[in-house]
């Protein structure tokens, strides 16, 4: 689809007054990568600045973004308009994500619930659906630490396919699991979420034939791998766009409100209504469904704790600014 601008439909409209609409791919050094719509995945994508209204008005373009954009006389082009966002990552910034896939690996670095639990916690206050992908699971049948790796899978198997989260396991190296993690990321702009050295880009070379993405090795003691990605870049994947991102590892609650967690517990949310007061903080309060499913096992007691240590988090944080 072509939309025009009104000089545009005059009769001596030049080049640059036509505006098509694509999709930025990749943002560098003040550069937006805009693939236009409905063109060759192989296309050229237009290098473009953005407008310097979205400056003034505090807008910055986001990949993922869906833009109308002008091609000027040397090749490039103008991003002239954001259209309205489906979804808006901070970190990593992108637009437009309707899939985050977190991945978490069985060992190397140790599977953290905690960690996890974090993270959905940002996912889920970003509005978008998140998919849990249990990587490396090779280290399960032949690793050093054969057996925890085991009992981790074993219990994000149990706790998180019953709040209704699908779970994929995967071996980048044994080449397992990696079609039906493509088959579900068709027709999505996703996300690959977790911390450095879990095998984020190691899937995605999987997946993509030819892609080559670096990938490194853990790097210290502390099981950390190195920040290698260092820029967010939309890569195809037959029907579909992946992000993958920079480290993405530390998150933070800075946009969360003490009376968002609870909403971003999936069953938490669901039982609140049945909560005595209203604004339950699942705490303390006489009358808490929540704590009652807890006492009556019906609650995961991990994801509990953790739901009292973030808020624990969030009321310091509060107190400190
Ligand atoms: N055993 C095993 N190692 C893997 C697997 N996937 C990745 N790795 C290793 O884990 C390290 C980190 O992988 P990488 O893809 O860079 O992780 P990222 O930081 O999440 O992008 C590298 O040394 C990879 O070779 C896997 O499926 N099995
Ligand atoms: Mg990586
Ligand atoms: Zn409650």
């Amino acid at each position: 689809m072509r939309k025009q601008t009104k000089k545009s439909s005059s009769l001596n409209a030049d080049s640059s007054s036509i505006q098509l609409k694509g999709t930025i791919v990749k943002a560098l050094s003040g550069y937006y990568y805009v693939r236009a719509e409905d063109s060759d995945p192989n296309a050229d994508m237009v290098q473009c600045r953005a407008r310097g209204v979205f400056k003034n008005k505090g807008i910055s373009p986001l990949v993922g973004d869906e833009v109308m954009f002008s091609l000027t006389e040397n090749g490039e082009g103008t991003v002239e308009e954001i259209l309205p966002r489906s979804s808006e990552l901070i970190r990593p910034p992108v637009a437009n994500i309707d899939l985050a896939i977190l991945v978490f690996s069985v060992t190397e670095p140790a599977l953290n619930l905690q960690l996890l639990d974090k993270f959905l916690v940002h996912i889920e206050h970003a509005g978008i659906p998140a998919v849990l992908c249990l990587s490396k699971q090779d280290l399960e049948k032949d690793g050093v630490e054969t057996e925890e790796a085991q009992a981790a899978a074993a219990s994000v198997n149990r706790i998180y396919r019953s709040l209704g989260y699908e779970v994929f396991g995967t071996s980048s190296r044994l080449g397992e699991g990696i079609d039906a993690l493509q088959e579900r990321l068709k027709g999505h702009l996703a996300v690959f979420a977790g911390q450095s050295g879990v095998g984020k880009s190691s899937l995605l070379n999987a997946i993509v034939p030819g892609l080559e993405l670096e990938t490194n090795a853990i790097s210290n003691r502390l099981g950390r791998g190195k920040h290698t990605t260092r820029h967010v870049e939309l890569i195809e994947i037959g029907g579909g766009l992946v992000a993958d991102t920079p480290g993405f590892s530390q998150l933070d609650f800075t946009e969360l409100g003490i009376e968002d967690l609870g909403y971003c517990f999936v069953e938490m949310r669901k039982l609140s209504p049945d909560c005595k007061f209203r604004g339950c903080t699942h705490l303390q309060e006489p009358g808490c469904a929540v704590l009652a499913a807890l006492e009556a096992g019906v609650i995961e007691r991990s994801r509990h704790e953790n739901y009292v240590l973030f808020m624990a988090e969030l009321k310091e944080k509060k107190r400190r600014y």
